[in-house]
């Protein structure tokens, strides 16, 4: 069986050891001197004793932040830098895309850069992405692929990924709310409904856990059932999870993936994502070209 044999068949893909962890030292190193530049403030703000300058990528803002909420949104426009753009214009991550997606690809500029904080009873509930992207978007099923790369070894214990295989099949859980604005954020109670829905559908089924090490990538469809899991392993689990598509416009499309686009695109440029060609024909965009784009908005 094929690797895009099992993604059809399980709706992921979870690739080891995808990247050298070597790859990730830039996006690392980057990450650290963020830290390092932020400690001052946080160690005022949380009235901390020290900076804690001497400890390891993995534990250092878990300290910054000990008993102190971190809100993870605040750290995705650190993507929006040359390391994450050399990162994802890689072969070693086009190359399983382009099995999926084909040859022409973009990253839509809807990653997440997630530090996730050791903290008992917390984790993102059950849901399939395309809940969120819009209702219309799960007819691009096989024209987007979800990537998820942990920065640092995430374990049961300390914040991997559950999913449940096959659940793409079930077809959109929950997002047929008449009207849906999926350009403005979900507000609470939609994303109550969401949560409440997929963790009923899936409360019978058998799940499975993905321990991954940094390096390791999985690939997912937006319409597959999956979680995070609780951190409680004292350290944080730093993360990546972006949103990639076939480019469009570059291959025929039917009607009703047509309309998933607009969705999608709507939602995207509703947003102000910046999408980046990762591959095709012309080659990657380049850092500068992605930059211009964005209209010299600052890294
Ligand atoms: O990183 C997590 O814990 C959850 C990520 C997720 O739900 C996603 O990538 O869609």
């Amino acid at each position: 069986m094929t690797d895009v044999d099992r993604f059809r068949r399980d709706g992921y893909l979870l690739l080891p050891a995808a990247f050298d962890p070597m790859l990730l030292k830039p996006m690392i190193d980057m990450l650290e001197r963020r830290v390092d530049r932020l400690a001052p403030e946080l160690v005022a703000r949380h009235g901390l004793a020290s900076g804690h300058a001497g400890a390891s990528f993995e534990r250092r803002l878990g300290l910054l932040y000990d008993g102190h909420e971190l809100d993870n949104r605040e750290w995705d426009p650190v993507l929006f830098g040359p390391e994450f753009h050399d990162l994802i214009t890689r072969p070693e991550l086009t190359d399983p895309l382009a099995a999926l997606l084909g040859d022409e690809i973009t990253y839509q500029g809807n990653g997440h850069l997630r530090p996730y904080l050791s903290r008992h009873l917390d984790r993102l509930p059950w849901h399939q992405d395309a809940q969120f992207y819009g209702a219309g978007t799960e007819h691009l099923l096989w024209q987007m692929a979800q990537v998820w790369l942990p920065l640092v070894d995430a374990d049961a214990d300390s914040g991997c990924l559950a999913v449940v295989p096959g659940s793409h099949r079930w077809g959109l859980i929950d997002g047929a709310v008449p009207g849906h604005d999926n350009v403005a954020g979900s507000g609470a109670e939609r994303q109550r409904r969401i949560y409440r829905a997929t963790a009923r559908r899936v409360a019978f089924e058998p799940i499975t856990l993905l321990p991954m090490r940094a390096g390791d990538l999985l690939v997912f469809t937006n319409l597959l059932a999956h979680t995070g899991t609780e951190n409680r392993a004292g350290i944080v689990r730093w993360s990546i999870d972006m949103r990639f598509e076939a480019t469009r416009g570059a291959h025929p499309v039917t009607p009703s993936e047509a309309r998933g686009y607009d969705v999608m695109h709507r939602r995207i440029s509703g947003r102000g994502y910046v999408p980046l060609r990762v591959r095709g024909a012309e080659g990657p965009q380049t850092w500068a070209g992605w930059r211009r784009v964005a209209g010299g908005r600052p890294a």
